[in-house]
């Protein structure tokens, strides 16, 4: 992939926890990522400088999670042309439905891929970030062919543990 890399940004601090799952997932597919902190409330300047400059840089995927009244992801998706994903986080007393219609509600014409609040649309905004940039990268592919085969074998292995045989007697 070269100097290509997926952005993965976070309103504030107060996100990590979720967006280390991205960081994760990403870490696990063997694809290179940057973590960055930035607000399209609080910083909005820097917000703008770092997508442009990203996106020269290489940046093939952004993912954006932010919480509460969640512009972040579409305040990226104005600033390029490469893929924004965003994730809703539960981070108010809405308990993310809040974020999940401010990311999700976007103008037509400046899309963002809207996943599930929380952990979940996390480690879904990398595998589907993965799937984007492995639609040029055969490797890629198959390291997900494996990952998804994984998944698999774990839920048949924890099935072989259960150790309850149902009958259907009545
Ligand atoms: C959003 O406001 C952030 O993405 C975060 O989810 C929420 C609360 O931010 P903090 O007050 O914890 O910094 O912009």
């Amino acid at each position: 992939m070269g100097t290509h890399f997926i952005s993965i940004l976070m309103g504030s601090d107060s996100d990590y926890e979720i967006m280390a799952e991205a960081a994760e997932v990403l870490k696990k597919l063997k694809i290179p990522y940057e973590l960055k902190i930035t607000s399209a409330h609080r910083t909005p300047t820097a917000t703008e400088q770092y997508i442009k400059d990203a996106d020269n840089r290489g940046c093939r995927v952004f993912i954006a999670g932010a919480g509460m009244a969640a512009h972040l992801a579409g305040a990226v998706s104005a600033h390029t042309l490469r893929p924004v994903l965003g994730v809703p986080i539960d981070s108010g007393p809405l308990k993310g439905l809040d974020a999940l219609l401010s990311t999700v509600q976007m103008p037509a014409g400046v899309p963002v891929g809207t996943l599930a609040i929380g952990k979940a649309g996390a480690r879904n905004a990398a595998f589907l970030a993965a799937s984007i940039l492995a639609t040029s990268d055969d490797n890629l592919h198959q390291r997900l062919v494996a990952e998804r085969a994984d998944q698999a074998s774990k839920v048949m292995e924890k099935d072989s543990h259960l150790g309850v045989v149902f009958s259907s007697a009545k």
